[in-house]
């Protein structure tokens, strides 16, 4: 991992991350950040009494602004950093899963130093998290506010085509980016930019993770067609040093109804 942007500064702020409690969620690729870095945050909805009315507030109230002064959020997840507002006293309010992990990256030293690789790095994150919004498509194509039991005619379809050509597609990115970070970049197959764990590694190792939960039968047919994937880079990621802790332990939320759902008949048959 690349060392954080000011190598002097060995404390953080407290990071804290504002997002539903209870699930996984897009709050998970920002946890997976965290953890990785061994960079302490607070979780808010999750670990402080009355938190999550703390991220109603701020992040999803109807007003003009969010917070200390910070431009409205329009959904969880958000993060706010203490002390580093505009005026450098009050709180930083950021919210859009990547643009977070964008600012983390350099700050927590999960992103490669040179600038070429951060845009790739983001590339993939992005990427990454395009095929996370494709999956929760799978059980809501029609309407987020309909329930998926309104839509499961068109979800049978929508999932059909995730499977059979989106989830292929996407893989086959990933690994081919694996395969150029190996001849090219010292990745030895662990990782998808340079030659230590970035954030796209954990982006991509979540939304395979997640994949796995939600169609586990297409996901276990795929593992042939792509080894190194599920290989070298999904065992690698889970065995970093902060993410190994972090995935046993309690903090790590297991899938429940959030993008990643498991409904056996959208799985492949
Ligand atoms: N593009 C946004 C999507 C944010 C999003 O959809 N958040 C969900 C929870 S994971 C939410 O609360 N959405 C409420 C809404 O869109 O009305 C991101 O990546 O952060």
């Amino acid at each position: 991992m690349a060392q954080p942007s000011s190598k002097k500064q060995r404390t953080h702020p407290q990071y804290e991350l504002l997002y539903h409690p209870g699930i996984p969620g897009r709050g998970e690729f920002i946890r997976l950040a965290l953890e990785a870095a061994g960079v302490p945050y607070t979780d808010t909805a999750n670990e402080q009494k009355d938190g999550y009315s703390t991220v109603q507030k701020i992040c999803m109230n109807t007003g003009t602004e969010s917070a200390d002064g910070n431009p409205p959020v329009f959904s969880p997840p958000a993060l706010r950093v203490p002390g580093a507002g505009k005026d450098g006293k009050s709180a930083l309010i950021i919210s859009q899963t990547p643009n977070i992990l964008f600012y983390l990256g350099e700050k927590i030293g999960i992103a490669p130093e040179d600038e070429a690789s951060k845009y790739h790095v983001q590339q993939l994150a992005l990427t990454a998290l395009d095929l996370n919004n494709e999956v929760h498509d799978s059980h809501h194509p029609i309407a987020v506010m309909l329930y998926y039991e309104d839509q499961k005619e068109e979800s049978l379809k929508k999932a059909k085509d995730i499977r059979e050509s989106r989830i292929p597609k996407f893989l086959s990115y990933f690994s081919r980016t694996l395969q150029h970070n190996e001849k090219t970049g010292g990745g030895q197959g662990k990782y998808l930019v340079g030659d230590s764990l970035t954030y796209a590694d954990t982006t991509v190792w979540q939304v395979l993770d997640g994949c796995m939960f939600a169609f586990p039968k297409e996901m276990q047919a795929r593992k042939s067609e792509f080894p190194d994937l599920f290989g070298a880079f999904y065992e690698g990621v889970k065995e970093h040093k902060g993410l190994k802790e972090y995935l046993s332990s309690e903090r790590r939320l297991a899938y429940s109804m959030g993008v990643f759902r498991h409904y056996p008949e959208l799985d492949r048959q």
